[in-house]
């Protein structure tokens, strides 16, 4: 992907460069999701819309441990998954509104958000169905790595606790196992797969116990805790790029808010909320980065601006990007003798 990071398992705190980056990646995200929702809320956006607040920080490290050549899966909720391959927020918003400035000319939307050039090769509505297609990937990586002129490359997918639930991931866990393959399976576990909370779906909730028993390597990681996930992901990645197999990484967060766009999540106990927006992953970033001297007080100023402004600015190029020609509109839709059109 072309986020410009290294992905430096190395060391044990990114470079501030970076640091800075995974800050504005959750500003970014969390604003755009909340403008997205205010222009959804006056009939001016008509999109399907998956808020990312409580997954910014696990995005932000995702994006820092990646490295130019990884490739990624995501699902409907990947607005900081996109940010993350180092996708400009202004045509990710531009492709909600079905504008041609969008990553697929507006014919994507929110739920087939693409940018091959950038390693994020699809992401998918269908729950769970990212998984198994993220093993074909990682099974071309795999057979391109073995020539020498090729350097090695990992695959990232991305989804949901409840995904885990879902027949196809088991058979992805364990092909990916039986191949050896380079794969991160990146459980983004907001304790809730829709209106379910996952004591009242998984009889064991544990999920990297589960999946360990496949054979690869599993582990839980608090998903709120940017640095934790980083350095979990970054070894994860290693280990795949090196030949060392898949993993399955389950970053715990929560979800804080409603499940889509608009919806109601009354139904998600207060309390359990109250504790969660204790730990929302962008201020505790914040703090972190004062408490230990990274960044001055002025300097986060600066990036919070900066953030404001790449909002604004991206709402503004969507709303000024026309939308797609009525004759082109079946253009790059089908697959042709040539090859199957990416853009
Ligand atoms: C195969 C399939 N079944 C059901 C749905 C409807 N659906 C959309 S999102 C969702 C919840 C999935 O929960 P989880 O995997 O935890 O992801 P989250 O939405 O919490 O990120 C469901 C059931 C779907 N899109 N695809």
């Amino acid at each position: 992907m072309q986020n410009g990071h290294t992905g430096s398992p190395e060391l044990t705190v990114p470079a501030i460069e970076d640091l800075e980056w995974m800050y504005s990646l959750m500003l970014e995200a969390k604003g755009a999701d909340e403008a997205a929702a205010a222009e959804a809320r006056q009939g001016k956006l008509q999109a399907a819309l998956y808020p990312v607040r409580g997954l910014e920080g696990v995005c932000a490290a995702l994006g820092v441990a990646m490295t130019d050549d990884d490739q990624m899966i995501s699902s409907y909720r990947n607005l900081g998954d996109a940010l993350a391959c180092g996708i400009p927020l202004r045509t990710i918003i531009a492709e909600a509104y079905g504008r041609l400035g969008g990553t697929s000319k507006g014919k994507g939307g929110t739920m087939h958000l693409t940018d091959n050039e950038r390693g994020l090769i699809t992401t998918t509505g269908v729950v769970g169905s990212g998984l198994p297609m993220a093993v074909g990937l990682a099974l071309a990586a795999q057979l391109d790595s073995s020539r020498s002129e090729n350097a090695a490359r990992a695959i990232v997918v991305t989804f949901g606790d409840g995904a885990t639930s879902i027949g196809s991931a088991h058979e992805s866990f364990n092909l990916a196992a039986l191949w050896n393959l380079p794969l991160v399976f990146v459980c983004q576990n907001n304790q809730w797969g829709e209106h379910t909370a996952i004591d009242a779906y998984a009889a064991n909730p544990n999920l990297a116990e589960r999946v360990r028993s496949y054979g690869m390597h599993a582990e839980a990681v608090d998903g709120f805790d940017p640095m934790a996930t980083w350095r979990t992901l970054s070894s994860a990645l290693d280990r795949a790029r090196s030949g060392g197999g898949p993993s399955f990484i389950e970053c715990k967060t929560y979800r804080l808010t409603g499940h889509s766009g608009l919806s109601d999540y009354s139904y998600v106990p207060s309390d359990d909320l109250s504790a969660a927006l204790e730990r929302d992953p962008g201020p505790t970033m914040r703090r972190w980065l004062l408490e230990n001297g990274y960044v001055s007080e002025a300097r986060v100023s600066e990036l919070e601006t900066a953030a404001e402004n790449t909002i604004s600015e991206a709402f503004a190029f969507a709303q000024s990007s026309p939308p797609p020609d009525p004759s082109e509109l079946l253009d790059d839709v089908y697959a042709s003798k040539e090859g199957f059109p990416v853009r």
